[in-house]
């Protein structure tokens, strides 16, 4: 059985976005990460830095999102939502699957820590300010390519979307999004806003 740690709004959601995708049984152990249950000693058994999401699937113990997103299309994706390796489209794929959390979602914790998470006499305008300015324009890089492409690896939904789609949705919280400015990026974001599995893994 796959188990999957997860809070609302957390990098988890990517994870059991994708278990939705993939259509598998997997057991949700819900943290409350309001009430810092994921720095509690039981889950700091699981993942020692207490962060979400961590996986266990039989013997198999992991944490770090993609790393996750990748172990599961190996292992129960059958070839679905990945590009065959070492062709262009997997260039795409891997280039697009790295900048959602490597490149773009960094902002979007900058700006949580800022905004919302950190004690106010701690949280700095300015930071989150430069962070908004830097997200911004990943919104505008992610708009212009989705001007030629429907998702982001080409015209096929795959996990590369999994990753780029978090930190659109903090974006959505901070209210960088909805964006007339990003016409492409917000039809992409409503096509998938559309898909049960998604719908699935925002819900709770
Ligand atoms: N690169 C990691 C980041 C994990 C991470 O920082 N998760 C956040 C929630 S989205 C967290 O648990 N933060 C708690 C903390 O930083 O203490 C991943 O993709 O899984």
């Amino acid at each position: 059985m796959i188990t999957l740690y997860h809070a609302r709004y957390t990098r988890s959601l990517r994870v059991r976005w994708l278990l939705e995708e993939l259509g598998l049984d997997y057991e949700l152990k819900r943290l409350n990460f309001q009430a810092g249950e994921h720095k509690a000693p039981e889950y700091l058994a699981i993942h020692p830095l207490g962060r979400l999401p961590a996986l266990a699937d039989g013997d198999v113990r992991m944490f770090e999102s993609g790393a996750i997103i990748q172990y599961l299309l190996d292992k129960y994706g059958e070839g679905r939502l990945h590009p065959l390796p070492a062709t262009p489209a997997a260039a795409s794929y891997l280039q697009w699957f790295h900048f959602g959390e490597a490149t773009h979602q960094p902002y979007l914790s900058v700006m949580a820590q800022h905004l919302a998470i950190l004690p106010e006499e701690e949280r700095l305008p300015q930071v989150a300010g430069k962070a908004r300015e830097n997200a911004l324009a990943c919104m505008g890089l992610l708009d212009a390519h989705l001007s030629e492409h429907e998702y982001v690896a080409g015209d096929q939904f795959t996990a590369a979307d999994i990753m780029v789609v978090y930190p659109l949705v903090l974006s959505q919280l901070f209210g960088l999004l909805p964006s007339e400015g990003h016409p492409h990026l917000m039809r992409y974001y409503e096509r998938i806003e559309a898909r049960p599995a998604f719908q699935t893994a925002v819900a709770d």
